[in-house]
């Protein structure tokens, strides 16, 4: 770490009854509601950790001592409670850490990175301060909320078998339908390694660039992925210019995660020569007629190693990255950030993915569970990080991933299509599908355009009652991320709730799925 700085606070409070909210790293880790007193847990993997976590700041695997990035808050069972936050995010990282004792709790909050101011109110309201000091760290940031676009992805159904043919049917049929979609996204396979991104896949059958005029004739805006931090140990990119990529402490490039294979490098976002060639590739995507670019695997800008540039920050050396890559896209392209430290992203992303990926079926409890990955892919995960984060609509357009409106190849039932679909409604950020056209039928092809109706974020009605360990009770309606009913909600599950007349949100309450199907 370069610079630091602490701040602690003693709270005369036993710690029993209280609930702490926490908000992980980057878009796929947890963000949580639970009792002070569980247990938080770290993967039995590095990699895991590589690829979930902050790597120099993981769970902490104590019980009553929880890690929280950029905020954190702790709640009585009557609402009151602390909230923390960092003031600027720009050039730090805000490493918060709460810690039960028996008749106290310890609260320390250290700064990695410049100086930065670092709010801490005790609240009769912890719901609405929070809301206000993250309103406030966005606002400080000039975060950019431009209006949520609906967005097809190739990723959830082809995964990295991907080919331009594929991408061009799924544009016709959707055109055919009249599905409101705004941009059809080439997800991850076109490429021939991460960092070789000019050129073609074996399989791809075709160029990146060939695509967007054919999606414009079809009335479509053309997006694409990169994971342009990363550097394939294979690739081009890696034999042609060792010295651009982030080193171990010996000075060999570091290796680190685990996707595609096995392990990946990550460029050095400080080197001069590696910062030229981000804008370069981000322009070029622009010339090929992209103008939504989903930038993933973000992390990879502030993994922890040796930089050409000593004296930047982590922080510091991935803003610097990510500004790269906005010079180069141009200030009226569309950045979505995914995989990527969350505040340190509020001004130069206009969205955001707020958890890890959405799968065609509830839960890996294998990953989750036996090897303490929360991070990992799934339904479950999704709703519960994405709802817990449900205050950054003010730091850009939240994404909380995809609608699977599909019933072929899925393992998800009614109920929990229902509560993915609650999800985007009470998130009121982007709607992205990822369905095979030619999968849907009248049934499915109505809850996908039930999906892609835009509303605006919705605000929870409380966060003393929860679910599932997450923010689970929201004015529209109430979740159920657990594996039993309760109160007369089935399990994995979400319903529009009566409100009083009063309360009632501008957007109409999304009722449950069985409207749909009736
Ligand atoms: C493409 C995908 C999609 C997806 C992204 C990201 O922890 N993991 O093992 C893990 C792997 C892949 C991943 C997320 C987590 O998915 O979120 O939308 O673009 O990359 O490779």
């Amino acid at each position: 770490m370069t610079d630091t700085n602490t701040h602690r606070w003693t709270l005369p409070i036993v710690p029993d009854t209280l609930r702490v909210l926490t908000n992980g790293y980057q878009s796929w880790s947890e963000a949580e509601l639970r009792p002070l007193t569980d247990t938080p847990r770290q993967a039995l993997f590095q990699w895991m950790t590589d690829q979930g976590q902050d790597p120099a700041f993981p769970p902490s695997d104590q019980a009553g001592v929880w890690r929280s990035h950029t905020l954190i808050a702790l709640l009585r069972p009557d609402g009151s409670g602390w909230v923390g936050c960092l003031r600027d995010a720009t050039r730090t990282f805000a490493h918060w850490e709460v810690r039960a004792g028996t008749s106290s709790v310890d609260v320390t909050c250290v700064l990695e990175g410049a100086d930065a101011d670092v709010a801490f109110e005790e609240t009769a309201d912890v719901q609405t301060t929070l809301e206000q000091l993250s309103g406030e760290l966005g606002r400080a940031m000039g975060a950019r909320t431009p209006a949520p676009l609906r967005v097809w992805c190739s990723w959830y159904s082809y995964y990295r078998d991907i080919t331009l043919d594929t991408m061009l049917k799924n544009a016709r049929l959707a055109h055919e339908h009249g599905l409101p979609f705004d941009v059809f996204q080439l997800d991850d396979g076109f490429q021939a390694d991460l960092g070789d991104w000019f050129e073609p896949s074996s399989w791809f059958g075709g160029h990146a660039k060939d695509l967007p005029a054919q999606l414009r004739e079809l009335g479509f805006r053309a997006g694409l992925w990169l994971a342009p931090f990363l550097v394939g140990p294979e690739s081009k990119l890696r034999a042609a210019h060792p010295e651009w990529l982030l080193q171990a402490e010996d000075g060999t490039p570091l290796l680190f995660g685990n996707n595609w294979g096995g392990p990946y490098h990550a460029l050095d976002t400080t080197h001069p020569e590696a910062l030229a060639w981000l804008r370069d590739l981000a322009a070029t995507c622009r010339t090929w007629g992209y103008d939504y670019l989903k930038v993933d695997f973000l992390y990879a800008g502030s993994h922890p190693g040796k930089r050409h540039d000593p004296a930047v920050s982590r922080a510091e050396a991935y803003r610097m990255g990510l500004q790269a890559l906005r010079d180069g896209f141009g200030e009226d392209g569309f950045l979505l950030g995914c995989g990527a430290p969350l505040a340190s992203s509020i001004g130069l992303v206009d969205a955001m993915r707020t958890g890890p990926d959405v799968t065609p079926f509830w839960d890996d409890e294998a990953r989750r569970v036996l090897l303490g990955d929360g991070a990992v892919p799934s339904a479950r995960s999704a709703l519960h990080t994405a709802l817990t984060r449900w205050y950054q609509h003010t730091w850009y357009q939240p994404d909380p991933d995809v609608m699977i409106a599909r019933r072929e190849r899925s393992l998800l039932n009614d109920h929990e299509r229902g509560a993915l679909l609650g999800l985007l409604d009470v998130m009121g950020g982007l709607r992205a599908s990822s369905d095979p056209m030619e999968l849907l039928d009248e049934v499915g092809l109505e809850l996908l355009r039930r999906s892609l109706d835009l509303s605006t974020p919705d605000r929870p009605r409380t966060l003393t009652e929860s679910y599932g360990g997450a923010v689970t009770h929201f004015t529209r309606g109430t979740f159920n991320l657990l594996n039993t009913a309760v109160s007369g909600l089935g399990a994995h599950s979400y319903s529009g709730v009566p409100v009083p007349e009063e309360d009632l949100p501008s957007q109409p309450v999304a009722a449950d799925l069985r409207e749909v199907h009736a």
